[in-house]
């Protein structure tokens, strides 16, 4: 039996759910609110599982399985059919190297973002004494120290000019090699995509979706995941929603964003 512990708009568990729905695997939701009032990704139940208190984490069959790249690597490796990693080494190799960049710095990007454009807004809005309590029992402190910068500085914050470089980078990087493939490792769709395709489609939801109206290749490659029926079962059923204060937040935050993008 697999149980997935994860909530709706969590790229990183987004990823997991895509591969679970293309690999048409039966799976019971557990589902972690990581509201402010709940903060269920801090209940010490959920930390036995989890010491980092992220999603996802996966249990099968009792087992557990942390950290969302490593759980598609366990699920590739448990359920090989249909695979979503090429046959060939080389392609495979290929794969590793794009799979490899999420760990090395852009999802705490993708976080950096996030928090500077919009997260930072529901923070001051909330009662203080609760959101000390969050910062207090997030256990990751790399995460939590970064929130602090970010939530205070906004789009002024020392991380978010690397946050964007490092994103731009890799989003060129990718309209390059689909000039010559269909897909990030080769000609199937593979891990590579369904671990990059969530960050792509994350900056729409921030509003900042137009700063990849100079990449029609990417464009492209993500609206042709986006219509795989993966992508409705594991993203758009658990709604990744564009909540008011994103919205608001990202189309205010543009011009800048832009001009950071446009330096880089
Ligand atoms: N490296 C981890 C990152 C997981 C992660 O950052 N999860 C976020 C959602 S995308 C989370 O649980 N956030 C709750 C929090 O920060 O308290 C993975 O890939 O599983």
């Amino acid at each position: 039996m697999l149980a997935l512990y994860h909530f709706d708009r969590s790229t990183a568990a987004q990823k997991v759910r895509l591969a679970l729905a293309e690999k048409g695997l039966a799976w019971e939701s557990r589902y972690v609110d990581p509201g402010l009032d709940k903060r269920q990704q801090h209940d010490p139940e959920y930390l036995k599982l989890n010491p980092r208190g992220l999603v996802p984490t996966l249990v099968h069959d009792g087992r557990v399985v942390c950290e969302s790249q490593i759980i598609l690597e366990y699920l590739e490796d448990v359920f090989p059919s249909p695979s979503l990693r090429p046959a060939d080494p080389y392609e495979r190799a290929r794969m590793r190297l794009w799979t490899k960049l999420i760990d090395e710095g852009l999802h705490v990007d993708s976080r950096t973002i996030g928090q500077c454009v919009a997260m930072r807004y529901i923070m001051q809005g909330a009662d203080p004494g609760i959101v000390k309590l969050h910062y207090e029992a997030m256990p990751d402190a790399v995460r939590r120290e970064n929130d602090l910068i970010n939530n205070e500085k906004g789009l002024d914050s020392p991380l978010l000019p690397g946050a964007i470089q490092r994103f731009r980078k890799v989003f060129y990087d990718i309209e390059l090699a689909l000039a010559e493939r269909p897909w990030l490792a080769g000609d199937s769709f593979s891990l590579a995509d369904i671990s990059h395709v969530v960050y792509s489609s994350r900056m729409a939801s921030f509003q900042l979706g137009g700063l990849l109206d100079e990449l029609p290749r990417l464009r492209d490659w993500q609206a042709r995941i986006q219509a795989r029926p993966s992508w409705a079962e594991a993203v758009e059923k658990w709604g990744d929603t564009s909540n008011p204060t994103r919205v608001r937040r990202g189309k205010e935050a543009f011009p800048k964003i832009k001009a950071i993008w446009d330096a880089s």
